[in-house]
């Protein structure tokens, strides 16, 4: 095993972990908990931020080594690599703001202050700092948005209001007069869509008659159903969960009925004078027209009118008291095995908040239960904060994934060894992060939740020898997480630092076996169309779509293909194909083959891809491009030649690149609202992704490229950094999520790559 230490006793493996945990080791196997030493901590994180905007004022630069002013392309790297470097923190991962979307705080704060606002959840300054976030928020209209970027929608303003109003900011405030007028506007708080519905029910601000079923029910059907939740996206799968466990008990705070908070809120939230008239069940359809970005489905209306019939109708009753006993067991216990395999971090920020209070429900309100208080534990893995306030972050973190890029980048601009304390550090992280099933893992109580039957039985992937977007303590394998782990690691193999680290033991070593185990990881994730999808195989059928509940989100029902994934997973093969030509090489080529193919077939009629997690086409345009350069289609192709030239027709006039949000709610290349995206219309980051894409299909076009990489020296700041622009990332279409370290990774990559393939061109 990894350790080498196959022989040792039970004791002195628990010993070992004990001691790995203390060095904020692999503090981070399913079951070993210890809050303390999280590598997220808010104290790091914080250091993070405090670090840029230090950086960030005149004076307080970066230490500028170069006599002149950014003359070359190899000085402007130097200079970002080196500011970069300064923000790594000590366990090798680079922090960074993974917060954006409105909807998750609310739901925490709902939370909290169900539980009795616990301080050890949240303290004092943490509320204030929250206040602060949703304050500065607040629209000109009185709303908020879906995410900090979207225009006010009444899924965000209903629940950022609702959370201002737990946090103590008075009705009469001047926020909260605003929030009201716009909810009222919109016809009130029965308008908002299903998701807000179910907090709104749970703090007890709205009737339970006015939400959709979700039976827990559907858990006890048999696996080969073709609807059974397990074939669902992870995500919405862990989140309609405890949704399902709550619904089906009809949570509500115990104390709603004595609470003046909630009395008032029952008064403020709707238009209509008098909460106890309003009929709840005539509007368990109804949503604002601007909440409606994917409406339910006709054949869903259908079902959700049956349910109410089965949740309601005498005749069910008898049945259903019987079935739903067995259902909530399962859910409960289905539950406890997801907190035990993430040590109480959950999924994601949704199932994180719901699970806790399942949890509380199951312990009979007991905070000191052990389960409530190791979940209470666990809540600041996903808060950040900066000069807006305090945060709720979409995951515990983007630790892995931005790690991952960084060394990519720099072994691109050849500044590993030039960097040779960054590239040991990052090679630590992710010496720590895959996820193994150590000796020291084995020794703990849940390691049983890791054999193979159990993770079947929970419908889990396998995770031995992949990697997480964020920690090993969230573990959660994601197929390109893995792959970029793995390229992570295989540049890392060229720094002279980390071999040197290695040989003489300073550094721990990733032996041939884990490289392995990544690889049957990423093979084992392909599905049959050739393409990979996210955490899990496509279990699913796309007509499933029809059965999307939410009217917030598209395409959350199934686990697809995507371009970003496939690209990933193509390329971590290609490389360790590189690297050992002998190792599953039929397996491995074959793999590639399919995966090329598929590529292929995503590609759309202008010779654009469309990327699902990052604003947009020039995004998926790079994975596309460089998914199929890596797989062996020949440069002059016909698929790579429309690429490139669909990127290159997208060129601003200041030589950058540039999109906006509409490109991925409507799928088409969008440049309307421009002014929030950098510099008219261009950003830093698009103009990056398309560099990369365009060097890596060495386009022929080299002013294009001189262009583009003039951009982004020009945008490039004195101290090393580039300015943080609008929102990039994204998910389930219609929600952004910010990622910090894009800015300052991708430049580095696409200057480090065009450097490479046009050499001296470029300064010309
Ligand atoms: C993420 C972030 C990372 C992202 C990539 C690795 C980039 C992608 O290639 C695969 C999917 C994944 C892992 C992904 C899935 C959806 C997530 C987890 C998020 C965008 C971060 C937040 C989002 C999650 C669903 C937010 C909670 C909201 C719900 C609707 C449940």
């Amino acid at each position: 095993k990894s350790n080498g230490k196959s022989d040792t006793t039970t004791d002195d493996k628990q010993e070992e972990l004990i001691k790995e945990m203390a060095a904020g080791g692999r503090t981070d196997k399913p079951g070993t908990f210890n809050p303390s030493k999280n590598p997220n901590s808010c104290d790091q994180l914080f250091r993070a931020n405090q670090i840029r905007s230090y950086l960030a004022k005149p004076g307080n630069q970066a230490p500028d080594n170069s006599t002149e002013k950014q003359k070359s392309v190899k000085e402007a790297l130097h200079k970002a690599a080196h500011f970069y470097s300064m923000l790594q923190m000590d366990d090798g991962h680079w922090g960074g703001d993974y917060a954006g979307p409105h909807f998750l705080m609310p739901g925490l704060i709902v939370v909290w202050y169900i539980m009795g606002k616990p301080t050890l959840m949240m303290d004092e300054q943490a509320q204030q700092l929250m206040k602060h976030y949703i304050l500065v928020h607040q629209q000109s209209d009185g709303g908020w948005g879906t995410h900090i970027e979207s225009p006010s929608t009444m899924f965000g303003t209903t629940l950022m209001y609702v959370a201002m109003r737990l946090l103590g900011v008075p009705e009469d405030d001047s926020a909260a007069v605003a929030g009201r007028k716009f909810l009222h506007a919109q016809g009130g708080a029965i308008m908002t869509s299903s998701w807000a519905k179910f907090y709104l029910c749970l703090l007890g601000v709205m009737d339970w008659k006015a939400h959709n079923s979700v039976p827990p029910e559907m858990w006890l059907l048999p696996n080969f159903t073709p609807f059974h939740p397990g074939r669902m996206w992870c995500h919405a799968r862990m989140v309609y969960l405890p949704m399902s466990y709550l619904y089906s008990r009809r949570y509500v705070y115990t104390q709603a009925k004595t609470d003046p908070v909630i009395s008032s809120l029952r008064k403020e939230l709707y238009v209509e004078q008098d909460y106890d008239t309003i009929p709840w069940s005539s509007t368990r359809h109804w949503v604002a027209p601007m909440d409606n970005y994917s409406p339910i489905p006709p054949l869903m209306k259908f079902i959700q009118n049956v349910l109410a019939c089965y949740e309601n109708w005498a005749v069910f009753q008898p049945f259903k008291n019987f079935v739903r006993r067995y259902a909530n067991d399962f859910c409960a216990d289905y539950m406890a095995v997801e907190d035990l395999q993430t040590n109480y971090i959950d999924i994601g920020p949704v199932n994180k908040v719901l699970n806790m209070l399942s949890a509380f429900e199951v312990a009979d309100s007991d905070l000191q239960n052990q389960h409530v208080m190791n979940h209470m534990l666990r809540v600041q893995d996903y808060l950040w904060i900066a000069d807006d306030g305090m945060k709720m972050q979409g995951y515990n973190g983007s630790q892995l994934w931005d790690t991952a890029f960084a060394m990519q980048a720099y072994n691109e601009a050849d500044l590993l060894d030039e960097f040779p304390e960054v590239s040991k550090k990052a090679w630590t992280y992710f010496e720590r992060s895959q996820l193994l099933c150590s000796e020291a893992a084995q020794a703990s109580p849940a390691y049983k939740y890791e054999s193979a039957e159990l993770r079947k039985q929970y419908y889990r992937h396998v995770s031995e020898g992949g990697w997480p977007f964020s920690t090993s303590a969230q573990g959660w394998p994601i197929s390109d997480c893995t792959a970029d782990g793995l390229k992570g690691v295989l540049c890392l193999l060229k720094s002279k630092a980390v071999q040197e680290g290695v040989n003489k033991n300073t550094l721990k070593p990733i032996d041939g076996e884990r490289l392995g185990k990544a690889i049957s990881v990423i093979l084992s994730y392909q599905n049959e169309d050739g393409g990979w999808a996210t955490y899990e195989n496509n279990r699913g059928f796309g007509w499933y779509e029809s059965l999307n509940p939410s009217e917030a989100f598209g395409d959350i029902m199934i686990d697809y293909s995507y371009v970003e994934c496939s690209m990933a997973c193509l390329t971590a093969l290609y490389e360790f194909q590189q690297r050992f030509p002998k190792t599953r090489c039929r397996e491995v080529q074959h793999s590639m083959d399919n995966g090329r193919n598929f590529l292929k077939s995503i590609q759309r009629e202008d010779g654009s891809w469309y990327g699902s997690w990052a604003i947009c086409f020039c995004n998926g345009t790079w994975f596309g491009i460089e998914g199929l350069v890596k797989s062996g289609e020949p440069l002059d192709s016909v698929p790579l030649q429309k690429a490139c030239h669909f990127l290159l027709k997208q060129q601003r006039p200041n030589g950058g690149w540039g999109e906006d949000f509409s490109s991925c709610l409507d799928k088409d290349y969008g440049q309307n609202g421009m002014d929030t995206y950098g510099d008219e219309g261009s950003s830093v980051v698009n103009t990056s992704w398309a560099l990369l894409a365009l060097a890596c299909a060495e386009c022929k076009d080299t002013e294009a490229i001189k262009r583009g990489i003039q951009y982004l020296m020009k945008r490039q700041l004195p101290c090393g950094d580039w300015p943080q622009e609008g929102i990039l990332g994204v998910f389930n279409r219609s929600c952004g999520i910010t990622y910090t370290s894009y800015r300052n990774v991708f430049p580095i990559w696409a200057m480090g790559r065009c450097q490479s393939v046009y050499g001296k061109q470029l300064d010309e």
